[in-house]
């Protein structure tokens, strides 16, 4: 039996959601059962595919100002309505997969909520330190500056073995990405409602 707890799960209607996953490559083994997990949550709740945008960036670091030039740049192109203004000219196109962002869907609209995917695994230097300081409170400032749910899907372990565990790679284990799934759907409504 498993000592890892998650929340009591709630499953919501997300067919109206736009959703973003911002992920570092740092950890790919864990990144991307993470990643998985947390899209195919999406999926369950409704969320449609064409309605899921899913951007990388080098490490965990670089979460904070991607999420929130990926907030920004939706916010412009539904405001656009439809120009094809990408995530990729706002950050400056540096890395080759920060696509367009769809335009031909019904989800022209500002991302409802986002989810950043890190893993920080605990090393000899005090790396680990400073990353997972400033990226939770630099995620934490995006969601308050923007109004944007960002749900924290940031794993600082100390081991190799606990971030397999925490992405369901381990008999016991748990995969966090589809309770961050979940959170995004939870907080896309109720932001909706919020509005
Ligand atoms: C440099 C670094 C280290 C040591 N560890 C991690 C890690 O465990 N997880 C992660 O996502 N990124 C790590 N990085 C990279 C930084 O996040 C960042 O990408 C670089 O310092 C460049 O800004």
């Amino acid at each position: 039996m498993s000592d890892i707890k998650g929340p009591t799960p709630q499953q919501h209607d997300g067919s109206a959601l736009r959703i973003g996953i911002v992920h570092a490559r740092w950890n790919s083994s864990i990144i991307e059962p993470l990643v998985k997990g947390a899209k195919e949550k999406l999926l369950a709740c409704g969320v449609k595919e064409s309605s899921i945008v899913v951007q990388s960036v080098p490490g965990a670091w670089e979460l904070p100002i991607s999420v929130q030039r990926l907030y920004q740049a939706s916010q412009v192109q539904s405001a656009q309505s439809g120009t094809g203004t990408s995530a990729g000219d706002l950050l400056g196109a540096s890395t080759t997969d920060l696509t367009s962002l769809p335009t031909d869907t019904a989800s022209g609209q500002p991302f409802d909520a986002i989810i950043a995917v890190g893993v920080l695994i605990k090393g000899e230097t005090m790396h680990f330190e400073y990353i997972a300081d400033a990226v939770s409170q630099g995620l934490m400032r995006v969601g308050l500056d923007t109004g944007v749910p960002v749900i924290f899907g940031v794993l600082t372990v100390l081991s190799d073995e606990q971030a397999q565990a925490r992405a369901g790679l381990t008999a016991g284990g748990h995969n966090h990405g589809e309770d961050w799934g979940l959170a995004a759907v939870e907080l896309g409504v109720k932001r909706k409602a919020w509005a």
